[in-house]
C-alpha cells in the first residue's frame, strides 16, 4: 500500500504490468491541450507551482465556506484549487482551463476575474468582511470550532480579547488556547519540527526501547511550516505500544515540556463497523493534544518569523535561560499492524486522503481508512464484525492481501 500510494502521491510512473494489477483506468478527463485525471490523489500536487494567485483567492474561498459550514461548496473550491496545482504553467487565459475537471462555474467565474482585473471582488469582499476576520481569528484559538467561534459570533465577539470582557467561561483547551495564542498563531517551522522530533524520540525511546516515531503531516510532504507538528508513534512488536502514551507523557511532563497535554484512548477494539472510523471522522487511534514548552536556542532558527522571547516575558524568569515558544503537537500510537494505513492517512493532505478515499470506494469497490483497506466485493456479508485475531492483530494483514492478491 506504501509503494502504491507513494508512487500515485509523488507522481512515479507506473507500469503498463502495474497498471493492470491495479486496474488503474486511464485518465478520466481528456481534451485538446489537456490531461488530468479528475481524482486528486491520482495527480502530482507540488508544494511549489505556477498558480499561487489563482490557489490563494480559491482557498479562501473554501476556507469561508467551511465557516458558514457549506462542506460542498469548501471541497469543490479545494479542488477546483488543486487542479490548478497540478498544471504545467500559469493559466493566462480561460482557454488554459479547457478540459481540465472539477472547475466550476463558480470557480471559473472568479478564475476569470482575477485574470481580467488582477483581483476577484469576491475574494476581496469576503477577506474583508467582519464574518470572515472574526471566523479566522476565533477558530485560530486552540480548541475554538467552527460551531463555537460561530455562536460567539452571533453573540456579538469578534477577537479573542472579547472573550474575557463577554466573561465567557472557557474550557481546559481554550484556556491553554487563549493563554499562548500568539505563539500557536505562528507558523512552526521545519527546525523547530526537528527538535521537537528529537524530544519525542528521546521520550518514546526512554520509555519503551525499540519503540519508533515518524514524523507524519505536513512535514512529511516537504512543508517548510505548519500549524502544528505531528507524530505517529510505533512498535515493531504488535502489542508493545499499549499503555505507551501516559508513560511517555509524564516523562515529558517531569521534565517541564507540556503546557497543556489531553489523552484520547483508542476505539478501534470496539468498533463495530470496519474500516474503524467514528461519527466525527476522525480515527480511533489513542491520540494525545498536547501543547509543548519547546526551547529554542537565542538565535531564531532559519525562517523563523519571530525571535524567541526570554522566560521573564512570559513568566518572569532571570533571563538567563534561552526563550521558549509554545508549539502544538499531535502524538498517535499505532499498532504496527495498521501503522501503514495510519501513516497514509496522518501524511495527508487533507483533500488528498479525500480524494484517495473516493477514489477506493467509487473505483475501486473498496474502504479504506487510517486503520484498515478492505475489499468491499470479497467479504459477502459486509466488513468483518471484529478484528481478526487476539486484540484485532492481523487485521490489515488481511486487507493488505485483499489489494494484492489475484
Ligand atoms: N487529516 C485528514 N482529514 C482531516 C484532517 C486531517 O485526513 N479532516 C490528516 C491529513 C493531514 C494529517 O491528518 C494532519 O492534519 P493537520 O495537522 O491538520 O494537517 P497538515 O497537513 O499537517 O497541516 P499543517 O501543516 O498546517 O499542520
Ligand atoms: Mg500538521
Amino acid at each position: 500500500i506504501m509503494w502504491f500510494t507513494e508512487s500515485m502521491r509523488e507522481g512515479c510512473p507506473v507500469s503498463i504490468e502495474d497498471r493492470h494489477r491495479l486496474r488503474v483506468p486511464e485518465p478520466s478527463t481528456q481534451s485538446a491541450g489537456n490531461t488530468m485525471d479528475s481524482y486528486a490523489c491520482r495527480r502530482r500536487t507540488p508544494l511549489q507551482h505556477h498558480n499561487m494567485v489563482l490557489t490563494d483567492a480559491l482557498q479562501l474561498l473554501s476556507e469561508n465556506a467551511e465557516f458558514c459550514e457549506n462542506e460542498g461548496r469548501s471541497v469543490a473550491f479545494k479542488r477546483a484549487s488543486a487542479v490548478l496545482k497540478a498544471l504545467q504553467g500559469p493559466v493566462c487565459s480561460l482557454e488554459d482551463l479547457r478540459g481540465l475537471p472539477c472547475l466550476g462555474e463558480h470557480s471559473r467565474r472568479v478564475i476569470k476575474e482575477i485574470l481580467e482585473d488582477g483581483v476577484s471582488s469576491e475574494v476581496e469582499c469576503t477577506q474583508q468582511s467582519e464574518k470572515y476576520q472574526a471566523m479566522k481569528a476565533l477558530t485560530g484559538i486552540f480548541g475554538v470550532g467552527v460551531k463555537t467561534a460561530q455562536l460567539w459570533f452571533w453573540e456579538g465577539i469578534r477577537r479573542p480579547a472579547d472573550l474575557q470582557t463577554f466573561g465567557k467561561k472557557l474550557n481546559r483547551a481554550q484556556a491553554a488556547g487563549m493563554l499562548y495564542y500568539e505563539d500557536l498563531s505562528t507558523p512552526v517551522t521545519r527546525a523547530e519540527a526537528d527538535l521537537l522530533q528529537g524530544i519525542v524520540g528521546e521520550a518514546v525511546g526512554a520509555v519503551l526501547p525499540g519503540a519508533r516515531i515518524t514524523l507524519t503531516g505536513g512535514f512529511r510532504r516537504g512543508k517548510q511550516t505548519g500549524h502544528d507538528v505531528d507524530f505517529l508513534i510505533t512498535h515493531p512488536e504488535e502489542g508493545r505500544e499499549e499503555e505507551l502514551l501516559p508513560k511517555v507523557i509524564g516523562w515529558l511532563e517531569t521534565r517541564d515540556l507540556l503546557l497543556y497535554q489531553k489523552i484520547h484512548k483508542n476505539s478501534y477494539l470496539e468498533a463495530k463497523e470496519w474500516p474503524a472510523r467514528s461519527a466525527s471522522n476522525m480515527d480511533r487511534f489513542e491520540r494525545c493534544f498536547t501543547i509543548f514548552k519547546l526551547m529554542l536556542p537565542r538565535v531564531a532558527p532559519q525562517g523563523s518569523t519571530q525571535a524567541p522571547r526570554a522566560p521573564e516575558a512570559q513568566e518572569g524568569g532571570t533571563g538567563e535561560s534561552p526563550g521558549w515558544k509554545a508549539v502544538r503537537v499531535d502524538l498517535v500510537v499505532t499498532p504496527i499492524s495498521q501503522y501503514a494505513f495510519a501513516l497514509l492517512g496522518w501524511t495527508g493532505s487533507q483533500l488528498f486522503e479525500r480524494e484517495l478515499r473516493r477514489w477506493a470506494g467509487q473505483e475501486k469497490s473498496m474502504s479504506l481508512s487510517s486503520h484498515a483497506l478492505f475489499d468491499s466485493t470479497r467479504v459477502r456479508d459486509g466488513p468483518p464484525r471484529a478484528p481478526t485475531g487476539p486484540k484485532g492483530h492481523g487485521l490489515s494483514v488481511l486487507h493488505l492481501e485483499s489489494l494484492t492478491g489475484p
